[in-house]
């Protein structure tokens, strides 16, 4: 997720009724939508930007403003003016099963009967750290916290309170949720300390994190040769996800391990994203590397407001109360999202899950590849498993420089016209589409017929 440009203050524009990709129309002409409209005025007022995070407010990147939405069922979402999407936002990404799946809402119902939260230990809490411990070896203990900024956040922390040092390195287009330390860009020049992305972040705070470029290992050496004895930890997205889809090219993983391990370093995976998405035990089962700490978040809440970070179980001892670095949270572990956490992995377990979603994920990612040859766009199609993102340029996308070059206009009417053919994408050319495993091949091939015709309005 690049850093949203401020979005333009709520006008009275309109978000469209979608038509039914059989009746696509021929331009992407908003309809009045008074419910969605009124709506978003209402939050405006309320609220910054009439949303509560940035990315919801879509109008910078798709010139449109949002919808509101009023339930989701399997693959689909509808709005409060009662028209039904194909969603790919999947609330950016937890919802891999669909929206409301049957077995989820039953336990998160039956769980809520017995009460929302006690500020106590529960045994829905070491059941999840067991299956996640049991699906990640390298997460020999787990803690579990509310956000995948908490996770990263503290995983930082616990990588300088276990190596006694301060500098980290991070990754152009990677983000890493909201903590001051990873609000952080290049500076003037490589192998200098970050400067903040956002006001409010002390420049000295911002100072402790480098920057490099995504896939390129020689410029983590060269941090490392430059301030070896300093750093504390890698951080990396294994397979990025917030810069559009990017995935590690052939060596770079493999590398940030044998860098970090040789500088006595930690390699901390940010599997917010990928983490039960790219393959049940994530990027780190996917591609065979063993990271010091690994951060999920997304769908091993189910949908509902929980995530973790974790380690070898020598390194966990470090976390309060039994070691010295504090940590903590009121609804942490809480025992609904813990049950949708548990709900969900268990459906993840079904013989053929991934198989399924993934095949499903390549028909569309071939699907868009072909149009766009027939048609003669310019375009590339990132995928890993069930993440892709489509980016409007001829140069392949490896790295945040290479993933700026799409055309952003060209991002904006695609946009439109899917969403007025009843497809709804993430509104910005740096997120990723994430198919569920309720979307059929209906779906699928629905939205590939709203992509041809989108492509066509573009030449
Ligand atoms: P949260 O604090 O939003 O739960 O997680 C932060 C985070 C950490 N790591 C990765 C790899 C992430 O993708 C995220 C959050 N992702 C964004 C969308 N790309 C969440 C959407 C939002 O900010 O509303």
């Amino acid at each position: 997720m690049i850093q949203p440009q401020q979005p333009a203050p709520a006008t009275a524009t309109d978000s469209p009724q979608p038509a039914a990709a059989s009746q696509l129309q021929q331009t992407a002409v908003p309809t009045t939508t008074p419910a969605s409209q009124r709506a978003y005025q209402q939050a405006c007022a309320l609220m910054p930007g009439g949303v509560n995070s940035p990315v919801r407010a879509t109008k910078a990147a798709t010139g449109r403003d949002p919808l509101f939405i009023a339930s989701g069922r399997g693959a689909h979402i509808t709005t409060i003016d009662g028209a039904t999407y194909l969603d790919y936002v999947a609330s950016w990404g937890p919802l891999i099963l669909g929206h409301a799946h049957p077995a989820v809402i039953a336990a998160v119902q039956q769980a809520a009967t017995q009460g929302l939260s006690f500020g106590a230990p529960t045994t829905l809490e070491t059941q999840l750290a067991a299956q996640i411990a049991a699906a990640y070896p390298s997460m020999q203990q787990v803690r579990l916290v509310n956000s995948g900024t908490e996770a990263t956040m503290s995983a930082l922390r616990l990588a300088r309170a276990a190596t006694g040092r301060n500098l980290i390195i991070k990754f152009a287009g990677n983000y890493h949720g909201h903590s001051d330390a990873l609000l952080a860009q290049a500076g003037s020049g490589a192998l200098t300390h970050g400067v903040p992305t956002s006001a409010g972040v002390p420049p000295q705070t911002a100072a402790t994190t480098l920057v490099a470029s995504y896939n390129n290992a020689h410029e983590v050496a060269e941090l490392f040769n430059k301030y070896n004895e300093e750093i504390a930890a890698v951080i990396v997205e294994p397979v990025a996800g917030n810069m559009g889809v990017v995935p590690p090219l052939q060596g770079f993983l493999p590398a940030l391990r044998e860098l970090t391990s040789a500088h006595g370093s930690l390699l901390i995976f940010d599997e917010v994203m990928t983490g039960f998405r790219v393959a049940f035990g994530g990027a780190q089962q996917r591609f065979g590397i063993d990271p010091d700490i690994t951060c999920l978040g997304k769908i091993v809440g189910g949908g509902l407001p929980l995530a973790a970070y974790g380690g070898k179980a020598q390194l966990m001892q470090l976390v309060s109360p039994v070691g010295p670095m504090y940590q903590a949270g009121t609804l942490a572990g809480n025992p609904l999202a813990t049950t949708a956490g548990l709900a969900t992995i268990e459906q993840l377990k079904r013989p053929g899950f991934y198989e399924g979603l993934e095949a499903q994920a390549a028909t569309l990612a071939q699907g868009i590849r072909a149009a766009a040859e027939r048609q003669g766009i310019p375009l590339q199609v990132n995928s890993v498993g069930a993440m892709l993102s489509v980016f409007f340029t001829s140069a392949p996308v490896t790295n945040l420089t290479t993933a700026t070059t799409t055309n952003a206009e060209r991002f904006t009417r695609f946009y439109q016209a899917m969403l007025d053919a009843g497809i709804y994408l993430p509104p910005s050319p740096f997120e990723a589409w994430f198919p569920s495993a309720a979307h059929t091949p209906e779906d699928i091939a629905t939205t590939l017929h709203a992509v041809e015709h989108a492509l066509s309005t573009l030449s």
